[in-house]
């Protein structure tokens, strides 16, 4: 059973500029902003315009304009941050991890030696 997109989340919310963040990137269809709680420098999230709960009700065309965004991103962080490699993820239902339920990709530079959990 898919539970339905609550609108009233908290990256809705940013959407909607009830909430603050700190902007990295934004086009018609894609937001990227700051983790506000980052796993290590430079942890940023990539989230689409559209209410998608996660991946798993998001609809492919959705995805066919986040993902490029997603990887622009990753490489920008990279360079910026200097990292030796790049994190992507994203957890979909509490059982994996999800504790905000709007779709949303984690970018999260990495650098050797870091422990691969982030
Ligand atoms: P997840 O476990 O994949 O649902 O991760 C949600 C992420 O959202 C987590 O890394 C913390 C971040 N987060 C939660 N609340 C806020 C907020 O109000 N602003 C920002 N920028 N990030 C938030």
């Amino acid at each position: 059973m898919t539970t339905a997109y609550d609108p009233n989340n908290i990256f809705a919310k940013i959407l909607k500029g009830e909430i603050p963040s700190v902007k990295l990137y934004e086009d018609e269809d894609t937001l990227a902003f700051m983790d506000v709680m980052p796993q290590a420098p430079g942890h940023l999230l990539v989230i689409p315009k559209q209410g998608s709960r996660n991946l798993l009700d998001a609809d492919p065309a959705v995805l066919a304009k986040l993902i490029p965004v997603v990887q622009k991103l990753a490489v920008a962080a990279k360079d910026a941050f200097e990292a030796d490699g790049v994190y992507v993820a994203q957890f979909n239902e509490p059982a994996a991890g999800q504790t905000v339920f709007h779709l949303h990709f984690h970018v999260i530079p990495r650098h050797d030696g870091q422990p691969l959990k982030p």
